[in-house]
């Protein structure tokens, strides 16, 4: 049965401005205070997004989320009308009004993670929401973003969703960001790759200055629940010098695709180790692991960081080569084009690379992977995916007109306490519900 990699991006939301919420991604934190343009940053989305399915590709969309989040103040002890609750939290406590604001929901490569019905025993699609303990702005988006996956992934005889792991700094879990999975092709069974940053119980070197933000039990946890053979996981430590360079995720560092994996020398901590599993497992497969190492003096972590090159989403084509979508800011580096550009003509697995201009999300830390969350569906599961969120040339051109309608094009912090934004959201989303048939997916719609 034909079998797709699905790559479902996450729409930029109303309310997206840059913050400085992230410590440890140094780009959150560098770009505290800009003047942010989410109407740009949504179409710059949506651009990659219809890119993509032009060439070939198939696209799915994850909606945004309510926000400012009222609900999250109410719990925090604001009470009253909503625009009275705005005012309240504007004046007597600005850092919570910026964090229930965050369109940070837009990285769905930390909406969950995700493991393909030819990895389980029960030859379903299993996806577990990711708990986003590490940062308040984030864990905020778990109930919505579980909801949001319901509604596009509803076929119970399909589909399994877990419930996140238990909302505590033991089980961080940042989702398919740190999960990779290895495969001959996407339909056969795979070594899926648990990448963390830190082990609660039983120690671990762990960074010095920047959070570790995913634990070792987490993924351990989500294997089980995902019920993956023991023989097919494989889990690795990043390596904690980059969390402390501002390589938070392992997404901004490693991806993988088919049997490819493209990472930076620095990425793991006990790299031999894990290739040598990770090797013996796909053998099982009859599939050659194909790892594509960046030697440190080729880009170093640093340029790794400022450009984001390994944030990049690699692609199969029908030609069985590997196209590589990259933010442009790789392109603009001279060391770092050059790089690509003898990967492609190497005669290896990767012949094509393209640039993007994400530069919206790109300030917050997030380059063309962590827009994304990869959902491997065979046919008769994608046949029994929402149809509404599968980008075509209607639903692009309709999500295009309905962010030009609604969206702001500059939003600071300063913009946030406005009632007349949180009702712009509303309104927009509402809209957005009935274009994407999500059902009542917000609290406003349920309240
Ligand atoms: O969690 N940035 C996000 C970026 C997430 C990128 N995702 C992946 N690598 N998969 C984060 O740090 C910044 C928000 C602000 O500062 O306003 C933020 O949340």
């Amino acid at each position: 049965m034909p079998t797709y990699e699905v790559n479902f991006d996450g729409l930029v939301g109303l309310t997206h401005n840059y913050a400085g919420l992230s410590l440890g991604n140094l780009a959150s934190t560098a770009n505290q205070h800009a003047v942010a343009n989410p109407q740009l940053a949504a179409l710059q989305g949506l651009k990659k997004m219809k890119a993509l399915v032009d060439i070939g590709f198939k696209q799915g969309v994850l909606p945004p989320q309510e926000r400012p989040c009222i609900n999250s103040l109410r719990l925090l002890g604001f009470s009253g009308t909503d625009a009275h609750i705005l005012g309240q939290v504007a004046k007597k406590a600005p850092y919570l009004l910026a964090n229930v604001s965050s369109a940070s929901a837009m990285w769905v490569a930390n909406a969950a993670t995700v493991s393909p019905s030819a990895d389980t025993q029960d030859n379903k699609v299993h996806f577990t929401v990711a708990n986003l303990t590490n940062k308040f702005h984030r864990s905020i988006e778990v109930e919505t973003t579980r909801q949001a996956l319901q509604a596009t992934f509803r076929a119970k005889e399909h589909f399994v969703h877990h419930t996140p792991l238990p909302l505590q700094a033991q089980f961080g879990d940042e989702g398919a960001a740190n999960h990779n999975r290895l495969c001959a092709d996407y339909g056969k069974p795979g070594v899926e790759v648990f990448v963390y940053g830190r082990q609660a119980w039983g120690g671990s070197v762990e960074p010095r200055y920047f959070p570790a933000r995913h634990t070792r039990e987490a993924s351990e946890a989500i294997a089980r629940l995902h019920q993956l053979a023991d023989e097919h996981c494989v889990f690795v430590q990043q390596n904690p010098q980059v969390i402390d360079q501002g390589v938070f995720h392992n997404d901004v560092i490693a991806v993988a695709n088919g049997p490819v994996l493209f990472y930076h020398q620095h990425a793991f901590l006990d790299k031999l180790r894990a290739f040598e599993q990770i090797t013996r497992q796909l053998s099982q497969f009859e599939c050659q692991f194909v790892p594509i190492e960046v030697p440190n003096h080729t880009v170093s972590v640093e340029e790794a960081v400022r450009t984001y090159l390994f944030n990049s989403q690699l692609l199969s084509k029908a030609d069985g080569k590997m196209l590589m979508i990259v933010p442009e800011e790789s392109q603009q580096h001279t060391r770092v084009w050059a790089y690509l550009n003898d990967l492609v003509s190497s005669g290896g697995p990767i012949n094509e690379v393209k640039a993007f201009d994400l530069r919206e999300s790109m300030a917050n830390g997030g380059g063309p992977a962590c827009l994304r969350l990869r959902v491997v569906l065979n046919q008769q599961e994608l046949a029994a995916t929402n149809p509404n969120t599968l980008l075509d040339d209607h639903l692009y051109h309709s999500l295009t007109r309905w962010v030009k309608k609604h969206y702001r094009d500059r939003l600071t912090e300063a913009d946030l306490a406005d009632p007349v934004l949180l009702n712009e959201n509303r309104t927009a989303l509402d809209e957005l519900t009935q274009l994407m048939d999500l059902g009542s997916l917000y609290p406003f719609q349920r309240d």
